[in-house]
């Protein structure tokens, strides 16, 4: 498609969920004329991408992992599983795009190569690698929080022969593992997820660990009609509940640890192990992710269950984890530990025996090689920042974001940039992104997005950005919000750890409804 100089209201990068919500409400509630652009064949955004095997829902699940806008849409959509599978999800956003008409303004397999701001026009041209051009007044960036990849560089990884995929880019067409040796990098939820289904199929598998895990049983199950038809009746109180309590639509326990004794908490634990999912993190105890002695009893209490789980007791060793519980994003698996139990699986121990080089046939170990036919990559994301540094936009004067963000990522409320006027974030550093139900977060972040349009066309202003005075304000506000607790003491993508170099700071809001009080107040 050749397009030139064709100029919108709003630009709209990314149409995932935070970016078809944003095209609907942008252009549906508010009338702007607006265009969305996407690298992807289709919409989805990390749904789209993320087709690996075992990939669901991981959070508290459907209908509460979906838009929670429209009764209509909540009422349709019949959610069958409790922990939506990656298929489930991305056929769901393709029946919200087509519902609400959304596909006619979404350009498909076009990035955008440059985006500017124009200080004269107080507009924002960009460019495609599509020989599209066109300008808006606001730019809306729906970019993804985990969208680039994360390719580790082990001498002669580029010569492995084999098969080589990443989760995060796994391709449309059925993998086949049947006969085939397989290695896999990485053990964070990608990777936990993806391990139990290539074992079903594969001749072995190799785990390559670097960190062992915190994992809990996902307990997947079907919805009963009853159950789904208990939450349409009370949608609305549990979307208010949600938008209260942390993107969850349900009272979480408020026992104090104190007023139990040893026992009577195990016994809880061992209950809310049995209900599976996030249970034990959320409604065990207050004070599980910054009280150090209770953390360590809940961690404690998990490794036990790992050590009951896994049969070859040195195997079982190399799984526990060493960092304090819940300080990594928490995974919930279908039968991972129970997976090391098979006897075409084998794990190696990162940290112990070192992964030294690729051949084209194998992977070299400091105590050994281990030939295989297939290379999986769980190997993460640049988080967060990432995204928006790939995109790179340009702000006053020419200031490229690499620029800005050398050494820290400096924003206002994870949703605008000081020097980059009328660019808007969703699920920006600072925003709460995976700390609340990220398709709620993004509903109310476009809300507000919007109202500040609706306030500079109502007052005939041309623009609007934040100021690096409340860019520090901010920074000082969410991470005290974080020196509370202990994420900041391990190191994870939360503190951009998992990438050599990145610099070191919390990437969220751990306060997700005191965050959108908080935009509201800002307002
Ligand atoms: O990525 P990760 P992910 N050599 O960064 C290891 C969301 N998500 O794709 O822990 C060896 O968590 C790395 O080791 P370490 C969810 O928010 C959601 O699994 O850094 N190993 C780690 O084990 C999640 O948190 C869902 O020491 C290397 C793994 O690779 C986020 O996405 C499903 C390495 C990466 O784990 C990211 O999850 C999946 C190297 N050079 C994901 N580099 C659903 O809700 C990295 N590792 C469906």
């Amino acid at each position: 498609m050749t397009e030139k100089n064709v100029e919108y209201d709003a630009i709209i990068i990314g149409s995932g969920f935070g970016g078809l919500y944003a095209l609907h409400h942008l252009r549906d509630n508010m009338g702007l004329n607006v265009r969305a652009f996407d690298g992807a064949g289709g919409v989805g955004g990390t749904w789209w991408y993320n087709r690996y095997p075992g990939a669901r829902v991981d959070a508290p699940s459907s209908p509460f992992y979906a838009y929670t806008f429209s009764k209509e849409l909540v009422d349709e959509w019949d959610w069958t599983e409790t922990q939506t599978s990656q298929a489930s999800v991305l056929a769901y956003l393709e029946h919200f795009a087509k519902r609400f008409d959304l596909l006619k303004d979404i350009q498909f397999e076009t990035w955008i190569t440059d985006a500017r701001y124009d200080e004269a026009a107080q507009r924002g041209p960009i460019q495609t690698d599509h020989d599209v051009t066109a300008s808006a007044q606001f730019l809306i960036c729906a970019v993804g929080a985990l969208f680039v990849a994360n390719m580790p560089d082990y001498p002669g990884i580029n010569d492995f022969a084999g098969e080589c995929y990443h989760t995060g880019r796994w391709p449309h067409e059925k993998v086949s593992f049947a006969g085939k040796r397989v290695g896999v990098i990485g053990t964070g939820s990608s990777g936990i997820q993806a391990i139990p289904e290539i074992a079903k199929e594969a001749e072995h598998v190799t785990v390559f660990q670097r960190t062992p895990q915190y994992s809990l049983p996902a307990r997947n199950r079907p919805h009963s009609q009853e159950e789904l038809a208990r939450f349409r009746a009370d949608w609305d109180e549990l979307r208010t509940s949600m938008r209260k309590r942390g993107g969850w639509p349900f009272e979480t326990n408020r026992r104090r640890a104190s007023e139990y004794t040893r026992e009577q908490r195990l016994a809880i634990y061992e209950e809310l192990w049995e209900q599976g999912g996030i249970h034990l993190s959320i409604n065990s105890f207050v004070g599980v992710i910054s009280d150090k002695e209770l953390n360590e009893e809940v961690g404690a209490f998990v490794r036990g269950k790992i050590r009951e789980i896994v049969k070859d007791p040195q195997t079982a060793d190399k799984l526990m984890p060493d960092y304090h519980f819940g300080t990594k994003r928490l995974i919930l698996d279908n039968g991972y530990f129970e997976t090391y139990n098979r006897p075409n699986v084998a794990l190696v121990d990162l940290r112990e025996d070192p992964i030294e080089a690729f051949t084209p046939s194998s992977v070299r170990t400091k105590n050994g090689e281990h030939p295989i036919d297939m290379l999986v990559l769980a190997t993460g994301f640049d988080a967060v920042s990432g995204s928006m540094l790939k995109l790179n936009p340009k702000g006053r004067d020419g200031l490229r974001l690499e620029q800005k963000w050398g050494e820290r990522f400096d924003n206002y409320l994870g949703a605008t940039i000081a020097g980059f006027p009328n660019l808007f974030m969703i699920h920006g550093p600072g925003a709460p992104g995976v700390f609340f139900t990220m398709p709620l977060g993004g509903e109310l972040t476009t809300a507000w997005i919007g109202n500040c349009i609706r306030h500079l066309r109502e007052q005939n202003l041309g623009a609007m950005e934040a100021t690096a005075d409340a860019e520090a304000n901010w920074d000082r506000e969410i991470n005290a919000i974080a020196e509370q607790t202990l994420y900041p003491l391990t190191n994870s993508w939360y503190m951009g750890a998992n990438i050599p170099g990145k610099p070191r700071q919390f990437l969220g809001h751990l306060r997700g409804s005191q965050y959108f009080d908080r935009l509201l107040e800002v307002a």
